[in-house]
C-alpha cells in the first residue's frame, strides 16, 4: 500500500476533520458568474449523494486523521479501554525544566557550557532558568494532579547531586530537593519514575577524560546511580538508567547539534555508544545485586526510535532498508540489552566491511569481549520507547567516502511524505499508525517485553496560543494506535507518557519549539503554567482509561477546529 499517495474519497463524511481546508479560500467569478453557480450546484449534489450514501450505510466509523492517509480500515478509530493498571504519565527532564544552574552547590554540566555559548542555541537562550522547577516543583505537581495522572517521569541533574561528578563529594542540598520532590509525588499518589541521565553530564567529567569517550565513565555513571538508589529507592521504585543513548551517541559525538558537540569522524559515536552500553549494564547490576531484593523496583533503558516505513511494501529492498534502519536506530542498543550482549549482525558486517574499504586497521565499531557480552546481555526489566515520528526508507547508493558515518554506514534514505502534517520541529510528522507498526516490531524482534512507552508528543512553533488542535489531534490519534497495538496485536503495552508535562528547554531550538500540554510563559519571571486544550484532552483519556463508546461526542468536540477559532 502507498499511503498518501492515492486520494480516493472516504465514505464517512460525518466524521470528517480535515484542518487544510479550516484556514479558508476564495475564488473568482467575473463574468462568467452562470457557469459557476452551475459548478457550485453539481459539488452541491456530489455532496448530497455522499451523506446520502453514508448514512444508508449506517457506517459511524470515527476517524482523526483520514483525508491524509485513506487507509479507512487501518484508520479507524477504536473504542475501547486500556488495562486497569495502565500507567498514565507525563515526563520532563531536568536541564529543560530546573534552571538553578548554579545554585546550593550545583556543579557545572556539559549543557550548562554548550548553552553559554550563544551561537549555539537559538536566540542565545539558555536553561539558566527555565520553568524555575528548582523552585516552582509544588506546581508542577499541582498540574500533573489537575490531570490525573497516575505517575511522573522526571530526570536527576548529576552534577546537582555530585558537582565535579564524582562520589568525593555530595552536595547534600541537590538530595533534598529530589527527596522533597518524591515525597511531594509520593503524598500526591503520584508514582516517581526517575531517569538516571537525560544528557546533562558533569561537566569535570568531559574535561577530566572526555565523559562518554572514555571508559572510565563506566564507574563514575555507576557510582552515581547506586548513590540514587541508596537515596531514593527506599520511595523510588521506577528506574530508567539512560534517555535515548542514540541521541548522546550520535548527535553528541557524531555531529554538531547536541552537547558537548563534537562533530563526527565515524568513530567517536560508536565509542560513545560503546561505554553507553556498559555503564547502563553496570547500573542495572548493581540495582539486580544490591538493591532489587530490598527495594523491589524495576530498572530499564528509554530507547528512541522512529518507525521506518518501507518506501513500497511490495519491493523487498524497501523492506530489508526498513528493517536496516531499524537496527541501526533502536537495535544499535536493544540487540546487546535485549537479545545478546552484542550489535545486530548487519551493523558488524557493515560496518566492518566499509572500514576495511576505507583503510582502517580495525572495524570503526569496537567489539565487547564474551565476558562483556554476558555482563550486558539482559540488563533491561522493560524496554523504555521514545516515539515521535515515521519516515518512508528505501536504500541509498553506497557511500564509503570519509569522512565516515553511521548514516552512510546504514546505507538507507528516508524522507517524509509531503502531505503528512508537520509540527513546529523539521523532524516531526504526525504519522499515528506508525507508533502501532514500531511496537508490532519490538514486540516479534525483543521477545515480547514490557514496554513502557516514556515519551511521545508533537511542538509547535512559539508563540502557541492554548487551542492546540494540532497537538489533540496527535495524541488523540497516536494514543487510539498504541491501544490497537495493545488490544489487536497483543503488545505488552504498560505505560504511556506525554512528552512534555509543560513547555520548556528544547536543547538548541531554545523555547522557539513547544512540547507541553501546559503553556509557560517564559517572559513571566512567576513562569505560569497553564492548560492547553490537549492537557484536558490527555485527563478525559485519562479518566476513561481509554475511548469509551459513550465519550464519542466529547472526542468530537475536541477535534472541531471551528470551536475555538
Ligand atoms: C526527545 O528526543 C528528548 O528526549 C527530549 O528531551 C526532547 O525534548 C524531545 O525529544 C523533543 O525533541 O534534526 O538532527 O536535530 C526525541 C528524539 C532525536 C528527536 C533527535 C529530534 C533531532 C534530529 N530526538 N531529533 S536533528
Amino acid at each position: 500500500m502507498a499511503d498518501g499517495q492515492t486520494n480516493q474519497p472516504a465514505l464517512s463524511w460525518t466524521y470528517m476533520y480535515n484542518f487544510a481546508t479550516s484556514r479558508g479560500y476564495t475564488f473568482h467569478c467575473n463574468s462568467r458568474r452562470s457557469l459557476c453557480v452551475m459548478l457550485i450546484a453539481v459539488l452541491l449534489l456530489v455532496w448530497m449523494f455522499y451523506m446520502a450514501i453514508s448514512s444508508i450505510g449506517g457506517d459511524s466509523a470515527f476517524y482523526v486523521y483520514p483525508n491524509i492517509y485513506n487507509d479507512a480500515e487501518r484508520d479507524t478509530f477504536l473504542f475501547d479501554t486500556f488495562p486497569e493498571d495502565f500507567m498514565w504519565s507525563s515526563a520532563t527532564s531536568a536541564y529543560q525544566i530546573e534552571g538553578g544552574w548554579n545554585e546550593d552547590g550545583k556543579g557545572v554540566s556539559i549543557w550548562d557550557e554548550f548553552s553559554h555559548d550563544p551561537t549555539l542555541i537559538y536566540g542565545g537562550q539558555s536553561g539558566d532558568v527555565a520553568c524555575d522547577s528548582y523552585h516552582k516543583w509544588r506546581d508542577d505537581i499541582e498540574i500533573l494532579k489537575e490531570m490525573k495522572l497516575k505517575a511522573y517521569r522526571f530526570s536527576i541533574s548529576w552534577s546537582r547531586l555530585l558537582p565535579d561528578g564524582t562520589v568525593n563529594s555530595i552536595n547534600e542540598a541537590g538530595i533534598r530537593y529530589y527527596n522533597e520532590l518524591i515525597d511531594g509525588l509520593l503524598e500526591a499518589n503520584i508514582v516517581p519514575v526517575v531517569t538516571l541521565y537525560h544528557w546533562d553530564l558533569p561537566l569535570n567529567l568531559h574535561k577530566k577524560y572526555g565523559g562518554w569517550l572514555n571508559v572510565a565513565i563506566v564507574q563514575d555513571f555507576n557510582n552515581f546511580a547506586k548513590l540514587c538508589f541508596m537515596r531514593f529507592g527506599d520511595r523510588v521504585k521506577n528506574w530508567i538508567t539512560l534517555n535515548e543513548p542514540w541521541v548522546v551517541a550520535q548527535l553528541g559525538y557524531g555531529s554538531f547539534v547536541k552537547a558537548p558537540g563534537i562533530l563526527g569522524d565515524g568513530m567517536k559515536t560508536y565509542i560513545a555508544a560503546h561505554n553507553l552500553i556498559k555503564a547502563h549494564a553496570a547500573a542495572w547490576h548493581t540495582y539486580d545485586n544490591e538493591f532489587r531484593a530490598k527495594q523491589g523496583g524495576i530498572v530499564g533503558i528509554s530507547l528512541n526510535c522512529d518507525w521506518a516505513e518501507p518506501y513500497k511494501r511490495t519491493n523487498p529492498v524497501d523492506v530489508e532498508a526498513s528493517n536496516r534502519l531499524l537496527q541501526f536506530f533502536i537495535g544499535w542498543f536493544a540487540h546487546p540489552i535485549f537479545v545478546d550482549g552484542d550489535y545486530p549482525e548487519i551493523m558488524k558486517t557493515r560496518i566492518d566491511n566499509k572500514s576495511r574499504l576505507q583503510g582502517y586497521t580495525e572495524s570503526r565499531l569496537p567489539k565487547f569481549t564474551e565476558e562483556e557480552k554476558q555482563f550486558i546481555s539482559g540488563t533491561s526489566d522493560f524496554l523504555g520507547l521514545n516515539h515521535y515520528t515515521t519516515t518512508y526508507t528505501a536504500p541509498a547508493p553506497e557511500d564509503n567516502s570519509v569522512p565516515p558515518g553511521w548514516g552512510k554506514d546504514n546505507g538507507v534514505q528516508k524522507w517524509f511524505n509531503k502531505k503528512w502534517p508537520g509540527s513546529g520541529s523539521g523532524w516531526l510528522k504526525g504519522v499515528p499508525w506508525g507508533i502501532r507498526r514500531l511496537l508490532e516490531w519490538l514486540k516479534e524482534e525483543y521477545n515480547d517485553p514490557d514496554i513502557y512507552i516514556t515519551e511521545n508528543g508533537f511542538s509547535a512553533r512559539e508563540p502557541e496560543n492554548l487551542d492546540d488542535t494540532g497537538r489533540v489531534q496527535y495524541y488523540m490519534s497516536y494514543i487510539n494506535e498504541v491501544l490497537k497495538a495493545i488490544k489487536l496485536d497483543g503488545v505488552k503495552v504498560k505505560g504511556y507518557t506525554a512528552w512534555s508535562l509543560m513547555d520548556n528547554f528544547e536543547w538548541a531550538a531554545g523555547y522557539s519549539e513547544r512540547f507541553g500540554l501546559y503553556h509557560v510563559d517564559f517572559n513571566n519571571p512567576s513562569k505560569p503554567r497553564r492548560p492547553k486544550l490537549s492537557a484536558k484532552l490527555y485527563t478525559t483519556i485519562v479518566e476513561n482509561n481509554g475511548f469509551q463508546e459513550e465519550s464519542h461526542g466529547t472526542l468530537e468536540m475536541y477535534l472541531d477546529p471551528n470551536l475555538f477559532e
